[in-house]
């Protein structure tokens, strides 16, 4: 399933205009790493709370101006910062041009469109004015998709096609349906959470849960390491949380990662 063409070549199939301005940027820095700014909690053996990271604004902006260099896109989980105001978003805006990546707010839409529609500009987020890339499930039916493109004109779209965790139900027949909505709504959709290239060249791949040193956490994540996702199993973009954002040196952690998933990019072009 994994087709042979290049980026350069995929710019010209990808219909969404976000999904081409990554593209572009992709190709420019040569980076096709995603960081995750995610949270994570270090428990001690009575299970108190003995370190906990990235829940504040401050870290979560200390985050995109570290990584922000090496990275193509920073993705965010806005509801859990603590004190999320309108004006993190505009500084989050601000790291983004000066830094050159994309933001993707990974708020899994999944209700109907009716509430999607709200869900995306209202509220205290107002995502819509700040995300350049949202995503959705498809367990709505296409009416998410319709609300999303609707009202987030210049927001690009990703439809959960597979999931990385444990158990998850995102499998065979829901990912073949995942393909077929994205196909119908092609100037909105340009890609797909997966664990790789699900077939089509005409959108990109993105894939969560990659770790250099594979493994898993105790919540059912299953780690696959950046060779493997990109140049094997065909995904275009590798996202990576705490793979970065537990390191001691972020920077440095970014750095290494970007050279590992561009590395297995021009791999998969070789083959
Ligand atoms: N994420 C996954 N798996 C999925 C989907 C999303 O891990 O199938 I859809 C998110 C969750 C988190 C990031 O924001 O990707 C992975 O972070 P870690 O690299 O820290 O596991």
């Amino acid at each position: 399933k994994v087709h042979p063409l290049s980026f350069e070549q995929r710019l010209s199939l990808i219909r969404n205009k976000v999904g081409r301005r990554l593209l572009e940027i992709m190709l420019k820095k040569q980076s096709n790493l995603a960081v995750a700014a995610v949270s994570f909690v270090i428990f001690n053996s009575i299970n108190l709370i003995l370190y906990e990271d990235v829940t504040t604004s401050e870290e979560l902006l200390s985050i995109a101006n570290e990584v922000g260099p090496q990275i193509c896109i920073l993705k965010t989980h806005m509801d859990i910062i603590q004190d999320w105001t309108e004006s993190v978003s505009e500084k989050l805006v601000h790291l983004a041009k000066l830094h050159h990546f994309l933001i993707f707010e990974d708020r899994k839409f999944a209700d109907i469109g009716n509430t999607v529609e709200l869900q995306l500009t209202g509220g205290i987020f107002h995502i819509a004015q700040w995300a350049d890339i949202v995503n959705a499930h498809i367990i709505a039916g296409p009416g998410t998709i319709q609300a999303l493109s609707r009202s987030a004109e210049h927001c690009g779209i990703l439809l959960l096609a597979q999931m990385s965790s444990k158990g998850n139900l995102a499998v065979q027949e829901y990912t073949q349906k995942a393909l077929e909505f994205a196909q119908q709504y092609e100037d909105a959709v340009f890609g797909f959470i997966s664990l790789g290239c699900i077939g089509d060249p005409n959108f990109l791949y993105f894939t969560p849960g990659v770790k250099l040193e594979g493994g898993g956490d105790s919540l059912g994540q299953q780690y696959t390491d950046p060779k493997t996702v990109i140049a094997i199993q065909g995904s275009d973009v590798a996202i990576v949380g705490r793979g970065i954002i537990q390191s001691s040196n972020r920077r440095e952690a970014a750095s290494t990662y970007r050279k590992a998933c561009w590395d297995a990019y021009l791999q998969r072009l070789e083959e």
